[in-house]
């Protein structure tokens, strides 16, 4: 993943050296790789190979990074760690963190242009899968509501409409490249759908458990966070035991969208199961 992640990259000493270093930092920061190996996962799960899946497995870990280094700015959330390094404009400055965020955006257009193609998915739809997720009605959709409910009292279906699209929008996006790579009928496809989908959902709802439960060293980011400003969050609104409940609950469904596989995802059932119980 990293090999790849650093061939389709500008060298770091490309001018203007400062943004291609800045891309590198929060690219090689030691992220979890979640999103990619999706990706690699799905795309096995359909008989694809992975030389095929790679480089969108690139591209979302490219939007993932990119849309972690503006969440993080002062105008935004206004985090000092992530990845367990200083965010990138406590190292670059608010001015290149948001143009890092903005080329990192850019890249993945960039690397799935230069992918050689896929005989039942040509590149107008996979930059329409791309866009429609990082676009204003999905991943932007949720971080606007994320932002306007900030202080406010959320009710469930509000917090599952931001989860729905700040989170689960990119993981459902990053299966479905991953079986669009091997080619998928649209059975699979709808398969793969409704499997990123409730991981997404159980993804986020971990992550707000975690924020509660870990410490910042272990995290990699600042821990306690969501309870400092007040944000809306699963244990927040209904409590630990019960947001525990609902994760099993959605990795359960992950799990019963596999089935038209019989047997053949097991690197996504892996996924799933790794996602429920993570620690970080
Ligand atoms: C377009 C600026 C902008 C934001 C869109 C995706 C997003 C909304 C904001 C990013 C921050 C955030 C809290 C996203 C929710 C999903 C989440 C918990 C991301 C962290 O993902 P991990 O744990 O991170 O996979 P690593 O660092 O391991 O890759």
């Amino acid at each position: 993943m990293n090999r790849a992640l650093g061939h389709f990259l500008p060298p770091a000493r490309t001018r203007p050296a400062t943004i291609h270093q800045a891309m590198r930092y929060s690219l090689f920061a030691g992220g979890k790789r979640i999103r990619p190996i999706l990706t690699l996962a799905a795309s096995e799960a359909c008989g694809g190979q992975s030389a095929s899946a790679m480089p969108l497995a690139c591209v979302v870990e490219c939007i993932h990074t990119y849309s972690l280094i503006h969440d993080d700015l002062p105008a935004m959330d206004n985090d000092d760690f992530r990845r367990g390094r200083p965010t990138s404009h406590k190292v670059y400055g608010e001015g290149i963190a948001v143009l890092t965020g903005d080329a990192l955006l850019t890249q993945a257009f960039e690397i799935t242009a230069q992918a050689k193609g896929w005989p039942c998915y040509p590149h107008a739809t996979l930059i329409h899968e791309i866009t429609d997720t990082a676009g204003s009605l999905k991943l932007i959709a949720g971080q606007v509501a994320d932002l306007e409910g900030e202080g406010k009292n959320l009710s469930v279906a509000q917090l599952r409409y931001i989860h729905e699209r700040k989170t689960s929008a990119l993981l459902a996006c990053s299966v479905r490249l991953g079986g669009m790579s091997a080619n998928c009928t649209p059975r699979q496809l709808k398969a793969l759908t409704d499997f990123g989908y409730n991981v997404g959902l159980a993804f986020q709802v971990i992550d707000d458990i975690l924020d509660v439960t870990q410490t910042t060293e272990k995290l990699g980011k600042t821990a306690g966070k969501d309870q400092a400003t007040a944000k809306a969050t699963y244990p927040a609104i209904i409590g630990l035991a019960k947001s525990r409940r609902i994760a099993k609950k959605l990795t359960d469904k992950a799990f019963a969208a596999l089935k038209p596989f019989k047997g053949k995802a097991t690197a996504l059932e892996a996924m799933a199961e790794y996602l429920l119980k993570r620690s970080n």
